[in-house]
């Protein structure tokens, strides 16, 4: 009997989702390419996701999933410890197409492979057709060699962030905006989190990052750093929407507690710029009706808090020269066993997320 039929009830067995900050097996990527979405096909956006793998390398296996058609490219412009594997996809977001893993104390992993409709479906979503996206996470599995459960909602990691003892953060712009999933009430959704995840508190913050196109991620606003510990995208400029924002999540916060019954240490990043897409790199892309237009002067969603935490380093997006050292500093403050590693980032930002959102971490058994 398949492992997925032994197991019918991932709680009962004892599955919980561990926090990102927990040790990891590996890092999965995927290799951008498309060219409606990353400027001057790709390359520059390939030279930042290549950085990136060098820096969670460091500490950690890498794998990245390309096309064949750019599997020898790829190869040649990674750094030769990284593992090039071939996976098809619709773009390279793996964070949100790929698995979500769980692990037990029995030493099980598996991965859970949410529904996925590219961030709303025909009802706002950023690309039309997501087929091969919905395959990535079972790929992955395949590879790492973990069962896979189905979980019966449309639902992107970079949407969650969990302390790995039972709390989960995340947005109602985003988890509750009917273009995810109509039929199901904020309990129904709670409920789902809670069986497949093993949580026991969600956390919900009213709005993402100001103009944040995959609804306000909340990877995009704010993520555990530890149980009990919080980082925030701050702002302090009350002219800029993202003011408000920062405001509003801090009340939720702060005025909560975890599911031990802790209230929360929150840590303010700065903000970066504001960020706007330059009339050089808008024309850079090759805009085509199924995809979402990315035009000059077009206000971008910038976020310190879009970090990777690998098991001895943090990679963070450099993304505004009068604040990356601000964040980097932070970011060590918050991190003092850990490496802070920045790496320029606004190739991966021109495409709508950051290092947090082209990363999926597959924790250790
Ligand atoms: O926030 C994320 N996890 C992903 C960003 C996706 C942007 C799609 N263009």
């Amino acid at each position: 009997m398949s492992i997925e039929k032994q197991i019918s009830d991932l709680r009962a067995a004892g599955f919980r989702m561990p926090g990102e900050f927990e040790p990891h097996e590996a890092c999965w990527m995927i290799w951008p390419e498309r060219p409606d979405v990353w400027r001057l096909g790709g390359r520059p956006a390939q030279e930042a996701f290549a950085a990136v793998a060098e820096a969670i390398a460091h500490s950690e296996t890498v794998y990245v999933g390309v096309s064949d058609a750019q599997y020898e490219h790829a190869r040649e412009m990674l750094a030769p410890h990284i593992r090039v594997v071939e996976i098809s996809s619709n773009d390279s977001w793996v964070r949100d197409t790929g698995p979500t893993y769980v692990i037990n104390d029995r030493g099980l992993r598996a991965g859970i492979d949410w529904g996925f409709n590219a961030w709303g479906g025909l009802n706002g979503g950023l690309y039309f057709p997501w087929d091969k996206d919905q395959r990535v996470a079972q790929k992955i599995c395949g590879i790492s060699g973990d069962p896979v459960f189905r979980a019966p909602l449309i639902l992107e990691g970079g949407s969650i962030h969990v302390d790995g003892e039972g709390t989960l953060m995340t947005t109602e712009e985003c988890l509750l905006n009917p273009n995810r999933n109509p039929d199901l009430s904020r309990e129904e959704i709670e409920s789902l989190l809670a069986q497949y995840l093993n949580i026991s508190k969600v956390i919900w913050i009213g709005r993402g990052t100001f103009n944040d196109e995959t609804d306000g991620h909340i990877d995009n606003l704010a993520c555990f750093v530890r149980p009990g510990e919080v980082a925030l995208h701050w702002c302090d400029d009350p002219d800029d929407p993202q003011y408000a924002i920062a405001r509003e999540a801090y009340e939720v916060l702060s005025n909560t507690c975890d599911a031990k019954g802790r209230s929360l240490t929150i840590h303010k990043l700065p903000h970066p710029g504001p960020l706007y897409i330059s009339p050089a790199e808008a024309g850079g892309i090759h805009l085509n009706r199924d995809s979402h237009p990315r035009e000059a002067g077009e206000r971008l969603a910038g976020s310190y808090v879009n970090f990777y935490i690998g098991n001895q380093v943090v990679v963070f997006p450099l993304l505004d020269p009068a604040r990356d050292e601000e964040a980097r500093a932070c970011l060590q403050r918050i991190f003092p066993e850990r490496e802070v590693i920045g790496v320029n980032a606004r190739e991966i930002l021109l495409g709508g997320g950051n290092i947090h959102c082209i990363t999926q971490q597959q924790p250790a058994r």
